[in-house]
């Protein structure tokens, strides 16, 4: 298939994952062209069946807002009409599916039929979707789209609840690829974050607000009474400046290393022994699976599809949204209990062995191949 994958290319885990099917597709034949105004992060090998085209977005002294959404349904024209893509699949329903539903329209006036996928990530729907600003355009484009998938059962539940939706929505599920992230031995980097073998706790974000990251430095501050230990915060975003002089006044500094955004997400991870996610929302949490790959239990909320990807008392706990106490309790518990956190981290290994690379990729390239025979 010639299928074209539209993302936001920066760090968020619909920008991950989308990239990462996108090479998983191309690994397996598919033709595989993202359409993005930059290159995306994790797209950095050369492959021969993945194609790269860069939405431009020419700026106008009348615009105060460049018309991003226009530059990018032209593109889709463009790409689709010159490569004769069979079909669409958009990450992160705003703009991606009006503007997909828009380049649909143009192209079938040049007698090109394409059907385009809408893959609901999260904050798409339970955060910026449901703004009245956007909810019309995300009902409609959703409606409009030829097939949908979420990537839980909450977040196809919470859309289900908050839009008025026609069709039926495919839960496939985030995935990971557990070779990649497979633990590995690493003493030098792990050495020179915890020189005195301290345990390493591990925070992965973008540092917004509904990532609770101060309830990360409040879990690490009742840790670090307890036992010596270091805080990974990997990752860059708005509440970063909060969270450093959180640092600061609770003299937390020498323990707490801001590693910023990595792209060696698999080496942080080998090195640490508990992953913290105490969202206020996750619709399932790519990080944390990514984690488990490693063999690192998840200390989180039980907010969204949590639940479904960290299972309480398997794969790590799972506490209600804040309760930073209680999360702060299950660290301690689990890292002071050897033969326990070895149990979890088999937990935690076996679960990210369900959601494998290899189970998921053929649930989309089923669903693409069932959406073009409808078609
Ligand atoms: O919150 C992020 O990290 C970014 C966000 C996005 O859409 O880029 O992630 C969402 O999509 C991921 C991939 O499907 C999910 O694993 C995350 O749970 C989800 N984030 C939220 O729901 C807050």
């Amino acid at each position: 298939m010639r299928i074209g994958i539209v993302c936001y290319p920066t760090y968020g885990g619909s920008g991950v994952l989308a990239t990462e099917l996108g090479k998983a597709l191309a690994d397996k034949g598919h033709q595989v062209h993202f359409i993005t105004y930059q290159q995306p992060v994790r797209l950095n090998a050369f492959h021969a069946n993945i194609y790269y085209h860069e939405v431009q977005v020419p700026t106008y002294p009348l615009f105060d807002f460049p018309p991003y959404e226009s530059a990018l349904s032209s593109t889709m024209v463009d790409v689709i009409l010159n490569n004769n893509l069979d079909l669409l699949h958009v990450h992160y329903a705003i703009p991606h599916a009006s503007t997909a539903y828009l380049a649909k329209q143009i192209v079938a006036k040049q007698g090109k039929r394409i059907p385009f996928i809408t893959t609901l990530h999260g904050t798409d729907i339970t955060l910026v979707g449901k703004d009245k600003t956007y909810a019309p355009v995300v009902t409609f484009s959703i409606n409009e789209s030829d097939a949908i998938t979420a990537v839980s059962d909450n977040l196809r539940d919470e859309t289900y609840k908050f839009f008025n939706i026609e069709k039926d929505i495919h839960v496939i599920y985030n995935f990971v690829d557990t070779h990649r992230f497979r633990r590995r031995d690493l003493p030098h980097f792990r050495n020179a974050i915890a020189p005195n073998n301290e345990k390493i706790l591990l925070h992965v974000s973008n540092f917004r607000k509904v990532k609770r990251v101060p309830d990360v430095v409040k879990i690490f501050k009742q840790v670090r009474q307890q036992m010596p230990a270091k805080l990974l915060l990997v990752g860059d975003g708005p509440d970063r400046p909060q969270i450093e002089s959180m640092c600061r006044d609770w003299d937390l500094c020498a323990d707490v290393r801001f590693v910023g955004k990595q792209e060696q997400l698999e080496d942080v991870m080998s090195i640490s022994d508990l992953f913290l996610l105490p969202s206020e929302y996750e619709s399932f949490g790519l990080a944390a699976l990514e984690a488990m790959a490693a063999q690192v239990p998840v200390i989180s909320s039980n907010a969204g599809g949590l639940p479904e990807v960290n299972i309480d008392g398997q794969t790590g706990y799972t506490s209600p949204v804040g309760d930073v106490d209680a999360m702060a309790v299950n660290v301690l518990r689990l890292l002071g209990d050897e033969a326990l956190l070895a149990r979890l981290r088999a937990g935690a290994l076996a679960q990210a062995e369900r959601f494998h690379i290899d189970h998921i990729i053929p649930q989309y390239e089923a669903l693409y191949e069932r959406t073009l025979e409808k078609y």
